[in-house]
């Protein structure tokens, strides 16, 4: 099933190199198996869900190893009704500090041959080593990953609002908003609070559960006015019950902190290639301040939204580098936003027409690397979705992608009608993920599929 070459990438996916929580030099107090007899492995529901397939190889039971489920139920759970399986799914909880502190007794998963865990540790000759296997295998092995962590048929919808558009001073080269690029842009002053919260409730309106407000700044800096009413937008999002999103360049640690207070969700701040690539394609910040800024948002406890874009002219190892800055943070980011370059007329980019268009199996191949590598991250599918087909965005959902923008506008440029949007979910069997409830209970670890390795199970074994 495997490659021979291809077998160090695959099997080094977890263990030895797994990052050991901390959780292993204490006692925890979650017990060893919460799990009910119904969802333990020596049940094995294998016959009743693989109809006319063989046999699912499951591997006996170890002493280390323990079918957990992840998801304790809690009072903050939030049931949902699948449609395809008669009890009531489990979620766990929404905020994702929260669902990695309750993982981290965890060492790994395994479903199959297919093994993964949450690792900082990753050098980027492994990265590379999956990035670069066959596209059967590395499909393959992502969609087990993507099944080992989420369910794959619930999708999260996001829309934008570029609440301040144009006139942004720095240099991106493939920027519609910079002033140094001659676009179709108009320069407009920031969007009054009532009219972004209209946005938001009939974004709302439309099924989007997460509600991402974008400036064209440098930073935030001394625009005290401006932040004011940004603060005013969040509330009122958020009071809205949906989960919001700000991307407003660069950040202090005290704005950080106040936006948090205000209630935002996440924040969105690219690091877009490489740090090798990224002087060829910005000159005007540094990697550098983007790190501070990324780091800034995680300690005040706001999720990280944090990718990049494919067709800046960069090559393989830049792809792979950039996923090595994501996989090697302190934390994963929440989400990772993997964008397709829109090349917009009067763009430094679009300008050059050095390089080629990004196709989609260069999508899939990104897509697919960061699902492997940052198992409990949400993938999304962001800017570009208008050039590939309907069966193209199908491969990079399989890919593990379970996150997209929807509306007909990003933030300057088109995007897929909302109704074309909703016959592709309805076609794919997808469904959108409601806001402030954390994912669905993964269908393969419900179903005792998938086994959960843990600290404690690994130290009972010893002791
Ligand atoms: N000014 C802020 C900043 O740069 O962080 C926030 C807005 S900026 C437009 C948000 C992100 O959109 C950028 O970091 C970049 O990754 C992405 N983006 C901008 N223009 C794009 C384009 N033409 N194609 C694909 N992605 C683009
Ligand atoms: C992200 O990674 N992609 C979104 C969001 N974060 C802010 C932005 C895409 C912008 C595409 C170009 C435009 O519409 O101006
Ligand atoms: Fe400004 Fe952001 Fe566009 Fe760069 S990407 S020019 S910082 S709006």
């Amino acid at each position: 099933m495997i490659r021979a070459t291809s077998a160090r990438a695959i099997g080094r996916l977890c263990a030895p190199g797994a990052r050991v929580p901390a959780a292993a030099t204490t006692t925890s107090s979650r017990p060893l198996s919460t799990a009910p007899p119904s969802r333990s492995l020596s049940t094995v529901q294998v016959t009743q869900v693989s109809g006319s397939m063989p046999p699912f190889p499951l591997p006996p039971l170890h002493g280390h190893s323990t079918a957990l489920p992840p998801f304790p139920d809690t009072s903050d759970d939030i049931s949902a009704e699948t449609s395809f399986h008669p009890a009531p799914a489990r979620r766990a909880p929404n905020d994702f500090l929260d669902r990695e502190r309750r993982a981290e007794d965890e060492i790994g998963r395994r479903m199959g041959a297919t093994e993964a865990s949450v690792r900082h540790d990753w050098t980027k000759t492994e990265i590379a080593e999956i990035f670069d296997l066959p596209l059967h295998e590395l499909l393959y092995k992502a969609s087990t990953v993507h099944r080992m962590y989420w369910d794959p048929s619930e999708v999260q919808q996001c829309t934008l609002l570029s609440i301040k558009t144009g006139g942004c001073t720095e240099d991106c080269s493939y920027c519609s908003q910079s002033t140094r690029h001659k676009t179709f842009v108009k320069p407009t002053p920031t969007m009054k609070v009532q009219e972004v919260l209209e946005a938001a409730r009939r974004a709302k309106e439309a099924g989007s559960t997460r509600f991402c407000m974008g400036a064209a700044w440098r930073e935030l800096g001394e625009k005290k006015n401006a932040f004011r009413h940004i603060l005013e937008m969040v509330k009122g999002a958020n009071g809205m019950g949906m989960e919001v999103c700000c991307t407003l360049g660069m950040l202090t640690p005290v704005q950080a902190q106040q936006l948090k207070e205000a209630g935002l969700t996440a924040y969105n701040h690219n690091l877009d290639t490489s740090p090798e690539h990224y002087p060829k394609v910005i000159t005007t910040r540094s990697y550098e301040d983007r790190l501070q800024t990324i780091a800034n948002v995680r300690d005040a406890g706001i999720s990280v939204c944090c990718g990049g874009i494919l067709g800046l002219g960069e090559d393989e190892s830049d792809r792979v580098g950039l996923l090595h800055v994501l996989a090697t943070l302190p934390e994963h980011p929440e989400s990772v936003p993997v964008n397709a370059l829109v090349a917009v007329k009067g763009t430094r980019l679009e300008n050059s027409g050095d390089f080629d268009d990004v196709t989609a199996l260069e999508m899939v191949r990104m897509i697919a690397t960061a699902r492997i590598i940052m198992p409990r991250t949400m993938v999304r599918l962001s800017a570009g979705r208008l050039s590939f087909s309907e069966a193209e965005q199908f491969m990079m959902f399989q890919a593990g992608a379970n996150s997209i923008f929807n509306g007909d506008k990003l933030l300057t440029t088109d995007n897929p009608d909302y109704d074309e949007d909703m016959n592709l979910f309805a076609k794919l069997g997808l469904r959108g993920k409601p806001a402030h409830a954390g994912p669905l209970e993964p269908p393969a670890v419900r179903d005792g599929f998938v086994e959960v390795t843990t600290v404690r199970a690994k130290l009972q074994q010893a002791a």
